[in-house]
């Protein structure tokens, strides 16, 4: 008999849904010891709290997270609200004694991600963070290489993550749909929003950025908030374009943007080494473009590898090889590996505490942009 953890859903928007289908699929697709139950979901209108519930098959729903935090059947608490609530509902969860799961960015910034991270360390409660990324087969194959020394010494990372759903001026700021544009619920526009995935893969793949040098710009400066309804400023960064150093001695290149016409998701990372280049697409998340010198001069080309193999990081989960799987599935084997490390009792990254470095390197970029010179990035 697997042993039933019970899940508190807080926010049932975008990623609540990716999530709530990853608890739901996760049994069907990995052995584990565990099996996550749908206990309560959290939002705050009741009517679509209600309707979520039904259509996810969650046991009950309340509009009050505190509910979530109190509930002795309650064993993971998994955080998909907007950015600026995060600290307070992680810290209670770890008070409480609660594993939890928490939405990128971890927090607004460093500053407040350091006391989510003393919270759970302080009480010593298993914590990931969502950075989903890193579970694409073939990003997860691109760190094996690395790690293999496949690339051997690294000279250069570079990533991109451009979309261009706030060309419009009419697209407004705050609310529930569109909390992502209004400083105060996010904290930042596409440095915290997009770039921290870009970070996150990067420092897994080549470890820490030490310096940065960013520059940032808001195209549109005014838009009308939901929640007054009147014209306001906009304060997030709506692009960001940033140089960087990595302790390996690799430099670093990063642009995100939500200007950039005919791009919706276009996360990009390219990886040169001594040895060999690794390139990787999100529109094409299935395959990993390999280039390796060694290869006989006259058949010597980049390959596209099609990470669909069972000997392929998680692939043997999933269909027969040739048969792709997608995004969905990077929340999948978020909580696979998540319910396998709870109950061998070992952490799971990233952490909270690696969240804490992604946060340093995006605060660094943000104050980099705002003087205008080279920032030294704060050690986690
Ligand atoms: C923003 O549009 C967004 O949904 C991010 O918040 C997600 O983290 C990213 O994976 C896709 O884009």
């Amino acid at each position: 008999m697997k042993k039933k953890l019970n899940v508190g859903l807080i926010g049932y928007g975008f990623m609540g849904r990716t999530h709530s289908n990853a608890y739901c699929k996760v049994n069907h697709f990995f052995d584990l010891p565990y099996e996550p139950v749908l206990q309560v979901v959290c939002g705050l209108e009741e009517n679509e709290a209600k309707a979520f519930a039904e259509q996810w098959g969650y046991q009950s729903y309340t509009t009050d997270w505190h509910k979530v935090i109190e509930d002795d059947n309650v064993d993971i608490v998994d955080i998909c609200v907007p950015n600026n609530v995060h600290a307070e509902i992680a810290i209670a969860a770890a008070k409480a004694g609660k594993a939890i799961c928490c939405e990128k960015p971890l927090a607004l910034n460093g500053a407040q991600a350091e006391t989510m991270v003393k919270a759970v360390e302080d009480a010593g409660v298993p914590n990931l963070v969502s950075f989903n990324y890193r579970r694409v087969p073939a990003v997860t194959l691109a760190k094996q290489l690395i790690d293999k020394g496949r690339l051997g010494r690294i000279f250069h990372y570079r990533a991109n993550f451009l979309q261009d759903w706030t060309i419009s001026t009419k697209v407004p700021q705050g609310g529930m749909a569109t909390w992502r544009l209004d400083v105060k619920a996010a904290g930042s526009g596409v440095t915290g929003d997009l770039l921290a995935h870009c970070i996150d893969t990067a420092m897994w793949h080549n470890g820490a950025i030490t310096s940065v040098c960013a520059m940032t710009e808001t195209f549109v400066k005014e838009r009308m908030h939901v929640e007054t309804g009147k014209v306001e400023p906009v304060g997030i960064d709506d692009a960001c374009t940033f140089l960087c150093r990595f302790d390996n001695g690799s430099l670093g290149n990063f642009e995100s943007t939500r200007y950039a016409r005919g791009h919706k998701a276009l996360y990009t990372f390219e990886i040169n080494g001594e040895k060999a280049s690794i390139a990787w697409d999100l529109h094409d998340l299935h395959r990993l473009s390999y280039f390796d010198y060694s290869d006989d001069s006259i058949v010597r080309g980049w390959r596209s590898v099609h990470v669909t193999d069972s000997d392929m990081p998680y692939m043997d989960k999933w269909w027969v090889p040739g048969l792709q799987i997608g995004y969905e599935h990077t929340f999948v084997h978020q909580v696979a590996d998540f319910l396998e490390n709870l109950a061998k009792d070992k952490p799971t990254s990233p952490n909270f505490r690696d969240a804490l470095a992604t946060q340093y390197v995006c605060d660094a970029v943000l104050t980099s942009a705002k003087n205008k010179k080279w920032e030294t990035v704060k050690k986690s």
